[in-house]
């Protein structure tokens, strides 16, 4: 118990390496010294499992006194604990997470010792002989389970440590950030037009992010290609970053939700690595697998059209966090995350879509995946109660690599009205847009819709988020009051 908490809490050290470095200092130099002949420098481990013995046997002594000696059983391990605390206390590594990781331990085991031996009418020299078999056995399985995971977790710690610190010392060129004028319209209330990297949804499959540092990250790139080439993090580095404003959205974001997220990427145009490698004339798909392998395939074409298509390594002026791919993923403008953003990616495969399925589509999602027409309303929020007169509708709207043309938004079901939009640097971000409504008392509908650049209003049909993107205009309540 105190081993895992030690691991969740990050100790630098656990309890029981406490208590057996302890019993390592504390052991008389001669008996230490003919220790050390006997088992060479396994001494620390033996005195760890010395330790963990010593647990096991006088846990299951607590548990052989629980019923008839109830008191003993809790100074015991009340003097278990308070052992571990001090052995804390005396190590380097002290801290208040390694008293109470001490300290809540043994109380989860008095705990465990009520809940294990209820009364059941023995005999009270069966039970006690039962007590012990039971605690002993328990303790001990507990023992090795927590003891396992806590390694495991303590191992992982140390490895997101260091990735952290990989990337705090990377030092890539500077980069402008801050939005564009024009695209923060400024309304009270509203998301800002670029969404900070904290703010950022998170969509994958991943129980935990990959933990990769950059100078063990490589990109093999093979395939349908005449030349096969293998990338470094340098390598990229090296090529340059292009800057580019790019709004991603995941297919699973239903009308009016929040899966979505506009910032500046820096990385390598796709286009020119794939100039290199050479891709052959059949080949119509990229397949990208992951570190940790999830699978993505995204038409070649978007790769190669001269949209600013990255091999992404900064979002928003820094390196990417963790969780948003670090440290290289893809940004495709005008594809849904699924078909084209892979974080963490480590593998390319030229080919054919007629070859593969990749991750999602094997699960019945569209093959090739392009952003619809969308809006979104911000303001009023859904459900909100307005005070009567001149009330500020605002939003968002995308059509990625086709561009806004226009929003509109209507009143129960009433004329639509035009909104003002906020500028965009490209066709590849949302853009803001608000109006003004003259709001009288009683319950109210607003819908809105965006036109892209092509003229095309989105469509009102509603269509689920399966297979290719939710449709439909977004639509809240509000009462006027
Ligand atoms: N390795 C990996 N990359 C992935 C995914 C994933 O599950 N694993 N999910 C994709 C999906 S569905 C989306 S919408 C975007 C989300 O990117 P974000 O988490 O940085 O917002 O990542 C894409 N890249
Ligand atoms: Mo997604």
């Amino acid at each position: 118990m105190s081993e895992g908490l030690a691991a969740l809490l990050d100790l630098r050290e656990s309890p029981i390496v406490s208590v057996g470095q302890s019993v390592i200092s504390l052991t008389p130099g001669p008996i230490a010294e003919s220790i050390i002949g006997v088992v060479g420098t396994n001494d620390k481990p033996l005195a760890v499992a010395s330790v963990v013995a010593a647990i096991v046997i006088l846990g299951a002594v607590a548990g052989a006194w629980w019923r008839p000696h109830r008191l003993a059983a809790c100074l015991l391990v009340a003097a278990l604990a308070v052992l571990a605390a001090a052995s804390v206390l005396s190590r380097p590594y002290a801290s208040p997470e390694g008293v109470f990781a001490a300290v809540a331990g043994g109380v989860a085991v008095m705990g465990v010792l009520e809940l294990l031996l209820r009364d059941r009418g023995e005999t009270p020299a069966d039970a006690s002989r039962r007590a012990f078999i039971r605690t002993f056995a328990v303790i001990a399985v507990a023992t090795v389970v927590v003891g396992a995971a806590s390694q495991v977790l303590a191992v992982r710690h140390r490895r997101r440590r260091a990735v952290e610190q990989a990337r705090a010392g990377l030092r890539l060129p500077s980069r402008t950030v801050g939005a564009p004028a024009g695209t923060d319209l400024g309304v009270d209330g509203q998301d800002p037009w670029v969404t900070g990297n904290r703010d950022f949804y998170r969509i994958d499959t991943a129980l935990s992010p990959p933990l990769i540092d950059p100078a063990d990250w490589s990109l093999r790139i093979h395939g349908m290609v005449d030349r096969e080439l293998t990338l470094t993090y340098q390598d990229l580095v090296d090529r340059g970053l292009r800057d580019a404003w790019i709004t991603i959205c995941c297919v699973s974001n239903p009308v009016g939700g929040d899966l979505i997220g506009n910032t500046v990427w820096g990385g390598v145009p796709i286009k020119g690595i794939l100039d290199e490698v050479g891709v052959q004339e059949r080949a119509d798909a990229l397949l990208s697998t992951s570190d940790d392998g999830w699978t993505c395939g995204t038409p070649l074409d978007a790769l190669t059209d001269g949209r600013d298509a990255l091999l992404a390594l900064t979002m928003n002026g820094e390196p990417l966090p963790i969780p948003h791919g670090f440290p290289v993923r893809q940004v495709v403008p005008g594809l849904y995350g699924y078909v084209s953003a892979t974080k963490w990616v480590t593998d390319w495969e030229i080919t054919r879509f007629a070859d593969f399925e990749a991750y999602w589509t094997q699960n019945g999602w569209g093959e090739r995946g392009p952003i619809k027409t969308e809006s979104r309303i911000d303001l009023p929020r859904d459900g909100a109660t307005v005070g009567s007169g001149t009330v500020t509708v605002a939003g968002v709207a995308w059509a990625q690599h086709v561009g806004v043309a226009g929003v509109e938004f209507r009143v129960d079901g009433g004329p639509w009205r035009k909104a003002t939009l906020g500028t965009a640097p490209t066709v590849d971000t949302w853009v803001q847009w608000t109006g003004e409504w003259d709001a009288e008392d009683g319950d109210h509908t607003i819908e809105a819709r965006a036109t892209n650049a092509d003229g095309e209003p989105q469509t009102a049909e509603t269509a689920d988020v399966l297979p290719d993107g939710a449709t439909g205009y977004p639509r809240i309540g509000v009462t006027v009051d």
